[in-house]
């Protein structure tokens, strides 16, 4: 890998205007380029201690004043040699210095994600834990910043570990067995029991995949009922503001809305739709079809049902929503004086604002379940993706132990090992490198 024969440099701040601005270098002649940009550095800086310098132009004129950091190999991000101008936050004086950097021909602009990589090639951090750097550079809600500062910190790439540990274990057991049948008697006894306890966790972390996706990309979810049940109204009272139009007239909503909240940190996504009934307009008719198209790619879907409904028309509405998990709520509460008999359904009413806190937390209970949104692990599509390779490998092997050979036992195994490799990266391509790291910002 030549990784480390380019010095690279890139601006690691916002190409805006700023307080501070970060210039940064990475590779072996980092600090000599760096050092040419702050003359007044010493030749070996004290790594890690903040210089005031003057950055100047190729006359040796000052451009600006601003902190200078060296970190020594393999002390830093990288693992390399990485310096750090630290200038006021002028785009257009920043341009000015990485221009100077670029002028060395030792230097060349740095890929998106290159640090990170560097990083990740240089063994500063497994895969898991660089591409938590992008998922906390792209959080946008609490439980989003929270779950990648955990990957960030380890929490998947220990899970990785717990299983991949073990994992390795058992097939050089096999392995052992295989190649040396009389030194290695016994180290096969009870593989049945360890393939199925690792099949368990393996199952267990891609299990967490929903939540991942959750917290990642927000949930969303719909309300939807028939007309005038209310839903408008509860829908501006849950975003807290006067967003959609409300009117006694059945059909007002026809275009479906939506709007963006976070509930105990959880970035949401809540949709009003067309309310639906048999016989509409034909403009409104268009709602309906887009509220039944909306209704299959949502996380959750609520039911807003009117006082007065019959338990078979609520059936009816139900099954509007396909596959997608319902909440069913009585709505206009505050018109009927008692809960209908037998109901178990929360009862709400968007006009007084009754209910509506309970409603919110049973959505998210349904959402999320137990626990909080922050402490999950953050298992991508593409984690979730070698996870279920790993665990329909391990299937095979828990079956290859009751009826066949060792080897084959041992073959599943070592394909369970490979496709968990690709999650914390001890077996990667520069094919999913790329794909990886395409998705960071230049800079970091
Ligand atoms: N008393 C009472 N009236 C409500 C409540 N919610 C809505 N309304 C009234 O019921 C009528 C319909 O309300 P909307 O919120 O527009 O109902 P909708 O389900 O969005 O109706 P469509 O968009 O036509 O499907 C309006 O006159 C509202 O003022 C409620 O909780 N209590
Ligand atoms: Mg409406």
């Amino acid at each position: 890998m030549t990784s480390s024969s380019f010095t690279i440099a890139a601006l690691a701040t916002a190409p805006a205007a700023g307080a501070v601005g970060i210039l940064r270098l990475s590779g072996p002649e980092a600090l000599d380029v760096g050092r040419r940009l702050a003359p007044g550095i010493p030749e070996q800086p004290t790594p890690r201690h903040a210089y005031l310098a003057t950055f100047v132009d190729a006359e040796g004129r000052p451009l600006d004043e601003g902190l200078f950091l060296y970190f020594r190999a393999p002390r830093s991000f990288t693992g390399e040699d990485v310096v750090e101008l630290q200038a006021h936050g002028s785009p257009r004086l920043l341009r000015l210095l990485l221009a100077r950097a670029l002028e060395d021909p030792r230097v060349r602009h740095a890929a998106p994600g290159e640090f990170t990589r560097r990083a990740f090639l240089n063994g500063r951090l497994d895969l898991t834990r660089a591409e938590a750097v992008a998922d906390l550079v792209a959080a946008d809600s609490e439980a989003a910043v929270r779950a990648a500062a955990a990957g960030l910190s380890g929490a998947l790439a220990a899970r990785v570990q717990a299983l991949e540990a073990p994992l390795r274990e058992l097939h050089a057991d096999m392995e052992g067995v295989l190649s040396f049948p009389d030194e290695a008697e016994g180290a096969d006894a009870e593989v049945a029991e360890r393939v199925a306890t690792l099949r368990g966790q393996a199952e267990a972390l891609l299990s967490e995949a929903g939540r991942g996706r959750l917290v990642r990309r927000g949930a969303r979810v719909a309300l939807f009922g028939p007309v005038n049940a209310g839903k408008s109204t509860l829908f501006n009272r849950l975003v807290g503001e006067s967003r959609a139009l409300v009117d006694d007239e059945p059909g007002t909503t026809r275009d479906a809305l939506e709007a963006r909240a976070e509930w105990d940190g959880l970035s949401v996504t809540l949709f009003d739709t067309a309310g639906l009934r048999e016989t509409p307009g034909r403009i409104e008719a268009l709602g309906i079809a887009r509220t039944r198209e909306l209704l299959s790619g949502v996380d959750l879907a609520v039911l807003v049902l009117p006082p007065g409904g019959t338990p078979s028309e609520a059936e009816a509405w139900l099954r509007e929503a396909g596959g997608t998990p319902v909440l069913t709520v009585d709505g206009k509460c505050d018109v009927v004086a008692a809960p209908t008999e037998g109901s178990p359904r929360r009862r709400v009413s968007g006009l007084t604002g009754e209910g509506v806190d309970a409603l919110r937390a049973d959505m998210l209970g349904l959402l999320w379940g137990g626990g909080t949104p922050s402490a999950v692990a953050l298992v991508s599509e593409r984690h979730a993706d070698a996870l279920r390779r790993a665990s329909e490998a391990l299937r095979s092997a828990e079956q290859a132990s009751r009826v066949s050979t060792l080897e084959v036992v041992s073959g599943e195994v070592g394909l369970a090992l490979e496709a968990l490799g690709e999650v914390s990266g001890t077996v990667v391509s520069e094919a999913l490198l790329d794909a990886i790291f395409q998705r960071f910002c230049i800079g970091k």
